[in-house]
């Protein structure tokens, strides 16, 4: 049997931080664990590149660009769509999911979703540094391991190992 899972190291990766301003009072926070979290992981501070967003409707198009560069291995979106706050919640969140998971099998480059979509405040705060732990953070963790794996899996033409 072969098995493969990415490992939590993250020396060597380059990293794109694509935040939306939208709920900023929230973003800023996601968008400091995820830095947190890259350089707790061993990705080095030169390697992170930070882009912002009018709001979460804009992260697919900016992630696309990103991936496609050639200048990272991996995007990071991170936003905060809260139901409370508006009326076309349910377009705006599905639309960014659904262009952020197209940005990544269009490029081959992952794209991650750190996007908190709830239905109030509270539940957003509670997901960005307080008592349910910060999704940026764990949105960094995931693109590292991404990475990784990504890098062990055979590439087309290449034979199993
Ligand atoms: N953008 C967000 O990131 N979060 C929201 O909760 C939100 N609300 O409430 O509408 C939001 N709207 C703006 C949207 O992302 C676009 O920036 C805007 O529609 C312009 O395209």
């Amino acid at each position: 049997m072969t098995s493969y899972e990415g490992k939590l190291r993250g020396d060597g990766i380059r990293v794109a931080l694509a935040c939306s301003r939208f709920n900023e009072l929230i973003t800023e926070r996601l968008l400091a664990g995820a830095r947190d979290s890259l350089t707790r992981h061993g990705v080095d501070n030169g390697s992170i590149t930070e882009v912002w967003v009018p709001g979460a409707f804009e992260l697919p198009l900016a992630a696309k660009q990103l991936a496609a560069s050639g200048e990272v291995d991996v995007v990071i979106a991170l936003g905060a769509v809260i139901r409370g706050a508006t009326g076309h919640y349910e377009h705006v969140a599905g639309q960014c999911a659904a262009g952020l998971q197209r940005a990544q099998l269009d490029t081959g480059v992952p794209v991650v979703f750190g996007v908190l979509t709830t239905d109030t405040i509270d539940q957003a705060i509670e997901r960005a540094g307080t008592k349910a732990g910060n999704k940026g953070f764990e949105a960094a963790m995931t693109a590292i391991e991404m990475v990784d794996l990504l890098r062990q899996l055979p590439k087309r033409g290449e034979p199993d190992r």
